[in-house]
């Protein structure tokens, strides 16, 4: 029979624990026999009252996405979901499943995808869980699937392989479970009508405002197309690399000054269009730029901020803030000249879901090129990206301009990451546990006095979780800061990041490159951490 359930005997994969954002590793792991059957089960396992309900799949497109998606259909058929809504041909950026788990009123869905990292049969995949509100599930539910998956010893799926068709909207019969093919793109746009002014930026383009977006061969290209050249007029064109390609036309989407070369030199050459922006791997990370500036994440979170006023949907409506700890605390000045509370949690988006449910913040972001709001419970690249585009249209102002004058406002916040990436793991958890063991409170870091120095813990202000390790502090009295911590998303070794920030006030020394700004900073912070003792080397893989 067609849709026979079948149990299928497995061993558990000791490694199958969620790192910042989901399940990732390379692809070479996820293809290995009952991979991605362990995971999957492991997940549905620990969802109570499953049977019956709806679930959203899709993924950005990546090598290994379409089979994935035909494994977990079957698998959810054999598990007694009672339907699934699948963007065509598999496809969702990690916002729009987002928004289509709420609009849809689903028990939660799945993504796949590995973000900003490189695809295709050597690059990363990745699944991660979403949970009913449409965000990240929290780590008591990344854990229990963890725990689940290591004492895993079947799984149940349809005896039938005849994949699904993905390519036509409309719905089929999987087993007992319905699969409804859905417009990836519909219900994200239609959002995103009712957040900006769309037709204040229809205007920009109409007045020769010039553009360009780079989605980077991934999974924005079909939203951009459509929103931003189809429905906002902006001439075609405008969206680059904007089909989406399973290895990402081999390059890395990331969209920093770093990955997205390409548009980094445009935006800073003659040629220079007013406004770049970039997205990543699933569409939920951005980078903005104007002509000859680049505006940081954080920066990018405090203007949006001090702008929201400007925002059809957000006029008269932002109740506060949240940002990751290594973020600039750019946006903590906006917030206390609104008298807004502002949030620090653990990196990760995750965190901002309960703080956005509850209505405690409006607004969030994280260093790492992602902003966001409650429109949904993800980050959000395009989103940041009209919402930029709204306000300079209401205000007629360039990125520059807009950027000088927040900071002649609030004063100016500068601040560099740098990775450290393809480390040796042991002296990388060496690091880290020296700094942990040590305080350099009352001693001298970059000439100025430690007043702080410790690692991270948070205890949501909603539901009282608590998260530990979550990264080495260390803050002077004038008020600069490094943070240190290993990234949660790598896939081979490790990576260190170390965030650097001093705020200055004077707007007469705001003209500085930030790597100028901070070289007393990075410099202490090397010697600090004996990089080169320990690496072998000092220089930094990527800066942003
Ligand atoms: C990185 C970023 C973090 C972000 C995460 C997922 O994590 O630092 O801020 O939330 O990626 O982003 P880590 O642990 O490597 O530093 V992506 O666009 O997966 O969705
Ligand atoms: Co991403």
């Amino acid at each position: 029979m067609a849709d026979r359930v079948i149990e299928v005997a497995t061993t558990p994969f000791l490694c199958q624990k969620p790192g910042t954002s989901g399940l990732r590793k390379t692809v070479s792991v996820f293809r290995q026999p009952h991979y991605v059957e362990n995971f999957v089960q492991s997940v549905f396992d620990v969802l109570d009252g499953l049977a019956g309900q709806t679930l959203v799949v899709g993924g950005d497109g990546r090598f290994y996405n379409q089979e994935a998606i035909q494994v977990i259909l079957r698998m959810a058929a054999a598990n007694g979901v009672g339907r699934v809504l699948v963007g065509r041909d598999g496809l969702l950026s990690t916002p729009a499943a987002s928004c289509v788990i709420r609009r849809h009123g689903a028990y939660g869905g799945l993504i796949l995808s590995a973000s900003h990292n490189p695809g295709g049969p050597a690059g990363d995949f990745g699944i991660k869980y979403n949970i009913g509100n449409g965000g990240p599930a929290p780590e008591r539910v990344t854990e229990a699937m963890f725990a689940r998956s290591r004492e895993l010893t079947q799984y149940r799926i349809l005896e039938d392989e005849t994949p699904v068709d993905l390519s036509r909207d409309g719905d089929t019969q999987l087993g007992a479970m319905r699969v409804s093919v859905i417009d990836p793109v519909a219900d994200y746009a239609e959002l995103m009508e009712t957040l900006f002014d769309m037709e204040a930026i229809a205007g920009l383009f109409r007045d020769g405002f010039t553009m360009r977006f780079d989605a980077m061969h991934a999974i924005t290209g079909p939203y951009a197309h459509a929103i931003l050249e189809k429905r906002l007029g902006a001439p075609a064109g405008t969206v680059v690399n904007g089909t989406p390609l399973k290895d990402f036309g081999g390059g890395h989407p990331d969209p920093n000054l770093t990955y997205a070369h390409d548009l980094a030199e445009l935006m800073f050459g003659p040629d220079a269009p007013d406004f770049g922006a970039a997205s990543d791997g699933d569409g939920d990370r951005n980078m903005i730029l104007g002509r000859g500036v680049f505006v940081t994440p954080s920066d990018s979170l405090a203007v949006l901020l001090a702008n929201a006023e400007l925002l059809p949907g957000y006029r008269g409506r932002v109740k506060g803030v949240a940002r990751s700890m290594p973020t600039s605390r750019a946006a903590d000045r906006v917030a206390e000249a609104m008298g807004l509370p502002c949030y620090e949690t653990p990196t990760g988006w995750k965190f901002f879901g309960t703080l956005l449910d509850a209505g405690r913040a409006t607004l969030c972001g994280e260093e790492s090129f992602g902003t966001g709001s409650d429109h949904v419970r993800e980050k959000d690249g395009l989103w940041a990206v009209l919402a930029w585009l709204n306000i300079l249209a209401q205000r007629g102002e360039t990125v520059a301009g807009i950027l000088t004058g927040h900071w002649r406002q609030f004063g100016r916040t500068y601040y560099t990451r740098h990775d450290y990436e393809g480390l040796d793991k042991a002296p990388a958890d060496a690091l880290m546990a020296d700094l942990r063991g040590r305080s350099l409170v009352g001693e001298v870091f970059a000439g100025q006095r430690v007043v702080l120095h410790d690692d991270f813990a948070y205890t949501d202000p909603v539901d009282g979780s608590t998260s530990s390790g979550q990264g080495i502090r260390v803050q002077t009295e004038d008020g600069s800061r490094l943070v240190v911590r290993l990234s949660g998303t790598g896939t081979q070794g490790a990576t260190l990041r170390l965030y650097m920030e001093r705020f200055e006030p004077n707007p007469e020394h705001h003209h500085h490159d930030a790597q100028d700004a901070l070289a007393d900073l990075i410099a202490a912070t090397r010697s600090l951490l004996a990089l080169k003792a320990r690496f072998g080397a000092e220089d930094p893989t990527v800066i942003t």
